[in-house]
């Protein structure tokens, strides 16, 4: 037997499970890790967390006889926590690549959430549960939001009525969680959720009944206590608020965070020197605890200086997955790439390092408008640009499209072939309106190419979601560009970061009442200090605009 202070946890290898184990640590319990069969058969309490492929993830545990101790172990009833994958990979099959076929301990089949229903998908934030089973420690959770990140879910139906113990509504009602006995699995993330609370609550709630009395281990080394959230009680999808790092050497070659205006990071000093703001780490655990739904880096000089080169960037991510439980994105420089010894990288190989190193999603700017160019110029999607290769092996969930457009004024909407809309306010000529021109390497170079076309291009080619920036409104705290916006976030289905230019609380509760954006992300006034984030989030409930607390 392992012991009440360890938790045996089943990692398949696909990918990123490091927030979890990190979430295990920081309560206190020590991680046995399978290695075999046995070690599955002869845990006192198993956590799998699944991430990436139904069917890749089926293969593993089919091929090293996993699946069937795993079967083995549930039907026995030994006290069992899934995440995610590790539920879905519990019914029968999945329509995830054709028809696959799962452990089969539920009745029904894994689908894809239906678009067509008004809603993005993939169905990435925070969100509410409805109980359909009593469960004490369940319910706490129930007055939260809790963090969902996939594509394809189960639904309720007669056959698995009984195992069901909340489901969540996003377009239909999906099952949000399972229960029999002591086997648990939850569709939402714990581990990122917010903190030790709902971490807490989904362990002790899965393995209160279990032989280890985890619940008691948990309770004294966590001393945690449950407080109900009496406001902004959940009740659907919450609005993202998002805190953006935007990191670089400088010169003499520390990390730091940067904060430019309209891109131009520099002071305008003698000297020149890089901004700086503070240290990555330190500010987005800060952050963390602020509030911030989410924290994104994006590594800005990434475009020309190889990231596995750059270590300190995946130093800063396996620090900051330590004790932030949010997800993490981070971007720059995700390409194919060949070291001055000819040795060469895939942009997979370098988004897997990301991953590895604590990154929940990466981001990809200059290499995502080069592969919609192409597709729209070939009608081809020829499977091997980074966006395609890397949602195809991680899921669209786990790829962002930054985009850095910045306006161009027309007079006359037919004097380019891009899409072209009429602003709010007037060019300096008077022109009334404006196409908005993609930029790659930071902003330095244009292509022909607007945001509109290349939005468009990027979902079709696998993109889970689109961080949309605006050049002109970077750094300037007069609000988001609500024309860009509007226009984006209604030719996608998929989900849209509003980003640059917020300057106050209101800016927020403007870009979530004229737009479709999902989340709103801002930079310069998190550093300075202006605005912080819980005055964003206290404006937004004031204003019945659902966030999380
Ligand atoms: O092209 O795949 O290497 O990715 C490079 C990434 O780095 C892209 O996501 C690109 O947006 C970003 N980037 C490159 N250069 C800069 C720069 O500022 N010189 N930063 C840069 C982009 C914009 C936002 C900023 C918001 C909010 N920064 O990230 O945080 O505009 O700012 P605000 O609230 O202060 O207005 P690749």
């Amino acid at each position: 037997a392992q012991g009440a202070d360890t938790v045996t946890l089943l990692d398949y290898g696909a990918g990123n499970v490091r927030s979890v184990r990190n979430a295990i640590k920081s309560l206190g319990f020590n991680i046995k890790d399978v290695q075999t069969p046995e070690d599955i058969l002869n845990a006192d309490s198993l956590i799998f967390p699944g991430v990436g492929a139904f069917a890749a993830a089926m293969d593993v545990l089919n091929k090293n006889g996993m699946a069937e101790a795993l079967c083995a172990y549930i039907e026995n009833d030994r006290p069992f926590l899934g995440i995610c994958l590790g539920l879905q990979l519990l019914f029968e099959s999945s329509e995830e690549k054709g028809l696959v076929k799962g452990l089969g301990l539920i009745p029904g089949v894994v689908g894809r959430f239906d678009s067509s229903n008004g809603i993005r998908v993939p169905h990435i934030g925070w969100n509410a549960l409805q109980i359909t089973k009593g469960s004490g420690i369940l319910n706490d959770v129930a007055e939260q939001h809790v963090y969902f990140v996939h594509s394809y879910r189960a639904v309720p139906s007669t056959d698995n009525k009984e195992w069901i113990s909340s489901t969540c509504n996003y377009g239909d009602n999906f099952i949000a969680s399972v229960r029999r006995g002591n086997v648990h699995a939850v569709q939402f993330h714990p581990e990122k959720s917010g903190g030790k609370k709902v971490i807490v609550i989904s362990i002790c709630w899965s393995f209160n009944t279990g032989k280890v009395l985890a619940f008691e281990v948990i309770h004294n080394k966590a001393s945690y206590k449950i407080q109900r959230d009496t406001k902004g009680k959940a009740s659907g999808l919450a609005k993202r608020v998002i805190a953006c790092l935007d990191v670089r050497a400088n010169d003499k070659g520390d990390l730091v965070v940067t904060k430019g205006d309209q891109y131009d990071v520099r002071e305008h000093t003698k000297e020149n020197e890089v901004r700086n703001l503070g240290k990555p780490v330190e500010l987005a655990q800060q952050y963390y605890k602020d509030g911030a739904d989410e924290v994104s880096f994006l590594n800005i000089t990434g475009f020309r200086d190889f990231p596995l080169g750059d270590l300190p960037m995946l130093q800063v991510l396996r620090y900051t997955s330590e004790n932030v439980f949010v997800p993490l994105t981070v971007g720059g420089g995700i390409r194919d790439f060949t070291d001055g010894s000819g040795r060469h990288y895939s942009s997979l190989e370098v988004a897997s390092e990301y991953f590895r190193s604590g990154a929940d999603k990466v981001s990809i700017g200059s290499d995502a408008v080069y592969a919609a160019e192409a597709f729209l110029r070939t009608g081809v999607k020829t499977g091997k640009s980074s966006l395609e290769q890397i949602s195809r092996v991680y899921g669209n969930q786990a790829v962002v499209v930054s985009i850095d457009p910045h306006r161009v004024y027309l007079k006359n909407p037919k004097d380019v072939d891009f899409k072209a809309v009429r602003v709010a306010n007037p060019g300096p000529n008077g022109e009334e309106y404006v196409w908005y021109q993609c930029t790659v390497n930071g902003g330095r170079e244009d292509r022909p190419i607007g945001a509109y076309e290349l939005a468009k291009a990027v979902e079709e080619l696998g993109a889970g979601e689109i961080l949309l920036n605006c050049i002109d409104c970077d750094g300037q705290g007069k609000g988001f560009d609500i024309d860009l916006i509007k226009l984006v976030s209604d030719a996608v289905t998929i989900p849209v970061i509003a980003s640059s230019g917020a300057g106050t609380e209101k800016h927020f509760s403007e870009v979530f009442r004229k737009t479709n954006a999902s989340a709103a992300l801002a930079a310069g006034i998190f550093h300075r200090k202006e605005v912080p984030i819980q005055s964003v989030k206290e404006h937004l409930l004031k204003e019945s605009i659902e966030v999380r607390t």
